[in-house]
């Protein structure tokens, strides 16, 4: 900070040479395409004192088309973090014409820690994505999406976060693809062909919007290979279809296991292309039609959802007073298995970022946990 450098790359290539982090003061900053960061980076700073303040003092990135953005890496067995950053799109800031990006932030990382960043992709492409977890992941108190999604064919589909390994949503919001071409495909989590292990804890996960009789959307879809079923654990989340003629919380293709845990499965779409199983009360997808004889196996346990508007506000994140989400959480400190891995094997203090809301409101407020980013609190 005593000798700070003009440019973003000028900045990543110092720390490289030296091992240490970028610290980055608010403003805009160009990033050239596929290219590496192999260091942690820190936003919001104003550049005399340094001090900080995510919000109000925005660190921006913005990523002009090509095929992949940013793409955060490290060699040594150590954690990347990426925190305070502003991720966007050039034509989401400009408003011209979309670009063909495939990818905004790539993560090859051993673990990657996304933390209070926003990940805003402008894509017109045959797959869309905002993120690519290809390593284990940790997001919290983040916002990923797609804005404007403007595929070239109906075999096109946007996938908000792409995860083939470990990803932990905490806090957090993914919204799917949303788009006026017809009949295309749009999901907020998209479980990859490798062995995926899904955690969403007090999120907000969104299909996105898709016109058109063979519009589809779900909250999440999940691939993966019949040796290798993912595992997606989901509690105290806001699962919402999104709004397409066959729109579902989750599409599943293959066996697997899910453990959903008082979370608020809806849509105001929640039309289900696949067949609706109203099991445990709520709406979910679980089969192909004309496969009724020979279903994937699923291995789902259920407690205390429900499938209600969870009313809320403009930003799209906090809960309005009245809404069926407050207090209807779970107590996760309750539920060790959830959180206590993290420490023990990446020395991440899981319980102490979940037991506060994306607000810092400490959890839980009133009656109980509530469903959603969120933890109301009176005003
Ligand atoms: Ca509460
Ligand atoms: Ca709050």
């Amino acid at each position: 900070m005593a000798s700070p450098k003009r440019t973003f790359a000028a900045g990543v290539a110092t720390a490289t040479l030296s091992g240490k982090a970028v610290y980055v003061a608010e403003g805009d900053y160009s990033w050239a395409i596929d290219d590496y960061v192999f260091v942690s980076v820190y936003g919001g700073y104003e550049p005399i004192g340094w001090t900080r303040d995510i919000p109000s003092q925005m660190t921006r990135l913005v990523i002009p088309g090509g095929d992949a953005g940013l793409i955060a890496s490290t060699l040594q067995n150590i954690p990347i973090v990426l925190e305070g950053l502003t991720i966007v799109g050039e034509a989401v800031l400009d408003g011209s014409p979309p670009d063909t990006l495939t990818s905004y932030l790539v993560l090859f990382a051993d673990l990657a820690v996304i933390s209070q960043d926003r990940i805003l992709a402008g894509g017109s492409s045959r797959w869309a994505r905002a993120l690519d977890a290809w390593g284990p992941t940790l997001v919290v108190n983040s916002e990923i999406g797609i804005e404007g999604f403007v595929p070239e064919t109906s075999d096109d589909l946007a996938s908000t976060v792409m995860a083939d390994r470990l990803l932990v949503l905490v806090n957090s919001t993914v919204r799917g693809g949303s788009t006026t071409t017809p009949n295309v495909t749009s999901y907020g989590i998209y479980a990859g062909d490798l062995m995926s292990v899904i955690t969403v804890i007090n999120s907000l996960v969104t299909g996105g919007s898709v016109p058109g009789p063979r519009g589809r959307t779900a909250a999440i879809y999940a691939a993966g290979v019949k040796v290798f079923p993912p595992f997606v654990t989901v509690a105290n989340s806001i699962i919402d279809s999104g709004q397409s003629a066959r729109a579902g919380g989750f599409h599943l293709m293959v066996p697997w296991f899910m453990l959903l845990l008082n979370s608020d499965v809806w849509g105001a779409a929640l039309t289900c292309y696949y067949d609706m199983i109203l099991d445990f009360g709520i709406p979910m997808c679980l089969r192909q039609p004309g496969q009724l004889n020979r279903p994937p196996v699923v291995w789902t346990q259920a407690f205390d959802n429900i499938s209600a508007d969870p009313l809320l506000a403009g930003d799209g994140i906090h809960l309005l007073d009245g809404s069926s989400c407050i207090d209807a959480g779970f107590d996760l400190m309750t539920y060790p298995d959830l959180w206590l891995p993290w420490s023990q094997i990446y020395g991440i203090d899981l319980a102490q970022l979940i037991s506060q809301d994306i607000d810092g409101d400490p959890r839980p407020q009133d009656w109980g946990w509530d469903i959603g980013p969120d933890e109301w609190v009176p005003r």
